[in-house]
């Protein structure tokens, strides 16, 4: 029915005009379009269409950072009003989440942050970039129930083993759960290096995230 939206979303990504895509952000929620659908069926799909053109040379560093500022100024317009859904809710559980050693990606990660947040968990985002002692420090201090490693480079995958190896030395593997996500992450991945689990999205976190924690169904 927004096919229309949701192709010239697509396209302002790919064009990275973040102005027109924060427009269309705007535009859609005028028209009632749940902000889920604008990422899912957008904007991420813009995104990714810029991955693969990257990948085969046919766009270069330039494009891909207009396209990244594209899309944060669409997640900009989006994101609050995902998380109002968070409301009165009681806290679930408590997660601390960041982007491994050497990597900046982020937009995927703050959108597992937007989620779980809308969903009810109180969560800690330490941003990209984050050294392994900063997770375990982070979870320590705030009790975590849950840490989250996005990694999304083949290069970085490293770090989210050597989060869950530090987690075991500090003694807080006991209690603390660790999920791991990004593009070239797998379950057989997560299975290799003792992470509880793995997300292939943002939604599937929140619902890895809830089972670990042994939500009740309706909560
Ligand atoms: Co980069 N980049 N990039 N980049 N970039 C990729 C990842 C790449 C696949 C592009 C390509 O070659 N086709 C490639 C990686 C190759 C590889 O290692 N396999 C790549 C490269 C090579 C690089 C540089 C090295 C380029 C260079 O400098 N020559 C450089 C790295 C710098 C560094 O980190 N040290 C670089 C830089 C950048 C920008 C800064 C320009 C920008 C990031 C801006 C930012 O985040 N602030 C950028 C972008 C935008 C991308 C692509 C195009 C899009 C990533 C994205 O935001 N996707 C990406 C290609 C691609 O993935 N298609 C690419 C949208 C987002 C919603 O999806 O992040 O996958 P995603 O998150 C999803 C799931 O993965 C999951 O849920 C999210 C929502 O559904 N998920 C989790 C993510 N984290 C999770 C955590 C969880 C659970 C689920 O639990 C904890």
């Amino acid at each position: 029915m927004y096919e229309e939206t949701f192709q010239a979303m697509r396209q302002s990504i790919l064009d990275g005009a973040p102005e027109h895509a924060a427009e269309l952000a705007e535009r859609a929620l005028q028209l009632g379009i749940p902000p889920l659908d604008s990422i899912n069926l957008g904007f991420v799909p813009g995104m990714n269409a810029v991955g693969e053109q990257y990948g085969c040379a046919q766009m270069f560093l330039p494009d891909l950072m207009a396209s990244s500022e594209a899309m944060s100024a669409a997640m900009a317009v989006l994101e609050p009003v995902l998380r109002s859904g968070g409301g009165e809710r009681p806290m679930l559980g408590t997660v601390v989440l960041g982007t491994t050693r050497g990597d900046i990606h982020e937009i995927g990660k703050k959108l597992v942050a937007t989620l779980l947040s809308a969903n009810g968990f109180r969560v800690y985002d330490l941003g990209a970039d984050v050294a392994t002692d900063t997770f375990v420090a982070k979870a320590r201090e705030v009790n975590a129930d849950v840490v989250g490693v996005s990694a999304l480079l083949t290069t970085t995958m490293a770090g989210q083993r050597s989060v869950v190896e530090a987690l075991t030395r500090a003694g807080l593997r006991g209690r603390v759960k660790v999920i791991i996500g990004g593009a070239p992450v797998t379950r057989q991945w997560a299975e290799e290096i003792g992470a509880d689990g793995y997300g292939k999205d943002a939604m599937s976190a929140v619902a890895l995230v809830r089972s670990l924690m042994q939500v009740a169904e309706g909560v």
